[in-house]
């Protein structure tokens, strides 16, 4: 179709729609209605291809790949169907012509935050790659009624208030009632002989129905649209429940889990799990044996990927079905789960790992803790002989009365893989290292990776727009080819342009935080931005620690060296992490101090920005200079924002951490800004015990200043906070050696504030840093999965010369 054309379709699609819908005419139609007619049309233009797809794949027998994520973070839709339709042009131009203003028509749509950060997220990217590469690969989840909290400030403090997502209708969703499953909680189970042989009897527990509601994910100017199917929990029809357990069975869907550090075991939380993964296996294989398939062709036609441990029950739900309801033999059974199955892991924090305790396992899965008992016993008398009783143990499933997911996943699947070469690495050596000495041929990593479209072509079309004229416009769809930019590195005017527009994408974010929160920033200053989950290990605390050294010294010296920046935070903390919320707290009435003294605000503004989640992501990342990617070297598996900054041309402030030093390498050192210790010296200090936070704050009179800061009343409003803070760092030694990196990250921002003053200089580094974006597109990174792992056949994805 012709731009013209298409231009002349939507606006009579839209019009149509808001009248056939809403009965209003534009001039009357609020920016809800005005959002729910354009993305109806959008929707409608998906469903056809949506259809075309699945009936493909069907008769096709195409593999499938099933992403099981207890999270997806999509965000909102709208703008991102527009761009993979090749219509988001075309819709600014409609509404350019009928005077609509389309920001506040995006707008009005809601963020859809079913996941905590970067994990779900991930999930999410994956989503858009995955169509748009041609793969046939599908998502599975929760439909949480209520999403990720959304966040306010109240004197400086976090209130959390509940995220009601659906209270206006989900355009996007389509709920399929005929695709239900039952999903059975509790009761006991014991053996009995029957027709078919020994099989399991359940006596009592309880059925939820699982009702899939399935939205369409669009590829990128291509005509695959795939899947994503989350389950909500139903009573199942015919069954007399009160009130009151009729919500108990509902709340399984009821909310999404808060924390993504500290494993609570709860009761709820093991129930999600189940839920999705049981409801999403017997739907998988129902289908494939609906399709004339036999079960033992079922690795060649599904692979199932499990998203971190959370959907571990997958495997022996699996195995339950194979076993229970279809007669096979363990071994067979046991074959074709694991050559199904595949596991990513995300996390090296040893607090996030999961375990449950095996009596609240036994009450709620009995049949499942049973199959876990088998393999546990199995694998015990696999490994005992040639490893001794010791490594048996130590790899157990079932141990010192819990169940232990990351081995029980590494157990029952085929492939285990990291999300970055570092992690990956840490992986064999350390948390997952005996099972590595068992099985070094299920080992890969699969560095993280980001979508463009969103993060870039959507969230900063300028800057698109921009690199259009210089390369043509193959990067779109193949990412690599941005390298081709790095011809301009000496073309001023093309420096001078990319300026301008991160000049206009900081006055747009500037706008909204003056909107918002009422403060004006300083757009010629350096935007040094921090967003991600507040975690002590992220370390938002040196970055404040940085902040007050500049505070300090401009106080002391109204001319100190200070290159002027507006440091921007946004981050969640989990509600039950108290010392996450100390630390908000912290930094709120840093900015609060700061932002109030005429004495340095000219040099220095602070802005903790409320409620981060995936929109606001796309307002602030094209807006950033500077990138802080500053966790404890060998804490952060890989880091997805550090991909998503860079892309913008934001340079890295960074530890040798995750998927930084995949950045640093491929944008060249000297673009990036890596200071502190690497992992080695951090895993000596704590095998060593020879690390002494005292002995940093005694011997350096700056920091010691600093630190004094917090509990000297030179800060008002903290004395609880403050206090806190500082015996976490000194009297309980400084998990996280925000002190022992103290000093080399002072010295870098110093040098990088004398580097951003040669303009010139500065944007050649932000685009070295745009030009290596692309080999962290998750084009690639779910390609690599599909080839190596999944065994799933997509568009080629080769660069042009
Ligand atoms: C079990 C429960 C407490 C839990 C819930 C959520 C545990 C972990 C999580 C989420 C973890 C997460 O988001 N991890 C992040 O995954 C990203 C994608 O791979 C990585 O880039 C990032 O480094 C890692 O922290």
């Amino acid at each position: 179709m012709q731009q013209s054309d298409k231009v002349t379709m939507l606006k009579d699609s839209f019009l149509a729609e808001l009248e056939g819908t809403f009965a209003v005419s534009l001039a009357d139609a609020t920016d809800l209605q005005r959002y729910q007619s354009l993305a109806t049309v959008a929707k409608k233009l998906i469903a056809s291809k949506w259809r075309l797809t699945k009936e493909n794949y069907r008769d096709t027998g195409a593999k499938q790949v099933y992403y099981f994520s207890i999270e997806f973070l999509p965000g909102r839709y709208l703008r991102a169907n527009l761009l993979n339709l090749g219509l988001l042009t075309e819709a600014e131009e409609v509404m350019q012509d009928l005077g609509v203003d389309f920001n506040a028509l995006l707008e009005a749509e809601v963020d859809q935050g079913l996941g905590n950060g970067g994990l779900g997220r991930l999930a999410s990217d994956f989503m858009d790659a995955m169509p748009s590469i041609e793969l046939a690969g599908n998502g599975n989840g929760i439909r949480y009624r209520y999403g990720l909290f959304r966040q306010a400030f109240v004197n400086g403090y976090q209130v959390e208030y509940p995220d009601d997502w659906l209270k206006n209708d989900n355009i996007w969703e389509v709920r399929q009632d005929s695709e239900a499953q039952v999903v059975h909680y509790g009761g006991s189970v014991y053996m009995a002989e029957t027709p078919d042989g020994l099989r399991p009897v359940y006596q009592g527990g309880v059925d939820v129905l699982a009702v899939p509601y399935d939205t369409g994910m669009s590829g990128a100017n291509n005509d695959v649209v795939n899947t994503l199917r989350l389950w909500s929990a139903e009573v199942p029809e015919g069954v007399q429940v009160s009130v009151s357990e009729r919500s108990v069975l509902e709340s399984i869907s009821g909310e999404l889990y808060p924390d993504d550090s500290n494993e609570e075991g709860r009761r709820l939380r093991l129930r999600q799990e189940y839920f999705f993964s049981s409801a999403g296996v017997q739907n998988i294989i129902k289908h494939h044996l609906a399709d004339g398939y036999s079960l033992h062709s079922l690795p060649f036609q599904v692979a199932i990927h499990i998203n971190d441990t959370h959907p571990t029950v997958v495997i022996p739900e699996m195995m339950r079905i194979l076993l229970d309801e279809h007669g096979l033999s363990w071994e067979e059974a046991w074959g074709i789960t694991t050559r199904t199955v595949s596991y990513t892991n995300h996390t090296l924090l040893a607090e996030a790992l999961e375990r449950w305790s095996q009596g609240l396992f036994q009450a709620e899965l009995p049949r499942l803790f049973q199959l876990i008992q088998e393999i546990d016993r199995r694998h015990r008398l696999a490994v005992a002989s040639e490893h001794g009783e010791d490594f048996a143990w130590r790899t157990s499933p079932l141990q010192d009365g819990q169940v232990h997911m990351a081995r029980l996943a590494a157990i029952g699947s085929h492939a285990i893989n990291g999300v970055a070469p570092l992690h990956s690495e840490l992986l064999k050596d350390k948390v997952l290292h005996d099972f590595y000495t068992l099985w070094p041929e299920k080992f890969s990593n699969k560095t993280n990776g980001i979508t463009h479209r969103r993060y870039m072509h959507a969230a900063n079309e300028s800057l698109s727009a921009l690199i259009d004229t210089k390369i043509g416009e193959s990067w779109r769809s193949l990412p690599k080819d941005i390298t081709k930019l790095n011809k301009f590195a000496k073309d001023e005017e093309f420096l001078s342009a990319l300026q301008d527009v991160k000049h206009e994408n900081k006055v747009r974010l500037a706008e909204w935080v003056k909107r918002n929160m009422g403060l004006e920033l300083n757009t010629d200053a350096i935007f040094d931005v921090q967003i991600k989950r507040l975690h002590a290990y992220k370390r938002q605390l040196l970055h404040l620690l940085g902040i007050l050294t500049d505070y300090l010294a401009l106080k002391h010296d109204k001319n100190a060296y200070v290159a002027p920046r507006v440091h921007i935070f946004a981050a969640k903390a989990a509600p039950s992490y108290y010392y996450a919320k100390q630390i908000i707290k912290v930094i709120n009435e840093v900015a609060n101090m700061v932002n109030n003294d005429a004495a340095v605000n000219q040099k220095m503004q602070v802005v903790f920005i409320p409620n981060y989640g995936v929109s606001l992501a796309e307002l602030i990342i094209p807006a950033a200079d500077v990138s802080e990617q500053i966790s404890t070297a060998g804490k952060e598996a890989s880091g997805t924002s550090n991909m998503k900054l860079m892309a913008n041309g934001a340079l890295q402030l960074a530890t040798m951490d995750g998927a930084n030093i995949e950045i640093i390498r491929a944008a060249g050192e000297e673009n990036a800004y890596a200071f502190g210790m690497d992992t080695d010296t951090v895993y000596s200090h704590y095998e060593k015990h020879d690390y002494s936070a005292q002995g940093i704050y005694d011997n350096n009179p700056v920091l010691h200043r600093v630190l004094d800061a917090l509990i000297d009343g030179t800060i008002p409003n903290i004395e609880e906070e403050g206090r806190a803070v500082f015996d976490s760092l000194i009297r309980d030694n400084d998990e996280y050696f925000v002190l022992g990196d103290y000093a080399s990250y002072v010295a870098t921002q110093t040098r990088l504030g004398q580097d951003y003053q040669n303009k010139t200089a500065w944007t050649r580094k932000a685009l070295a840093n745009i030009a290596a974006s692309g080999e962290f597109s998750a084009d690639y990174t779910v390609a690599e999965y599909a080839d190596e792992i999944w065994n799933i056949p997509h568009k080629a994805l080769a660069q042009q010369e």
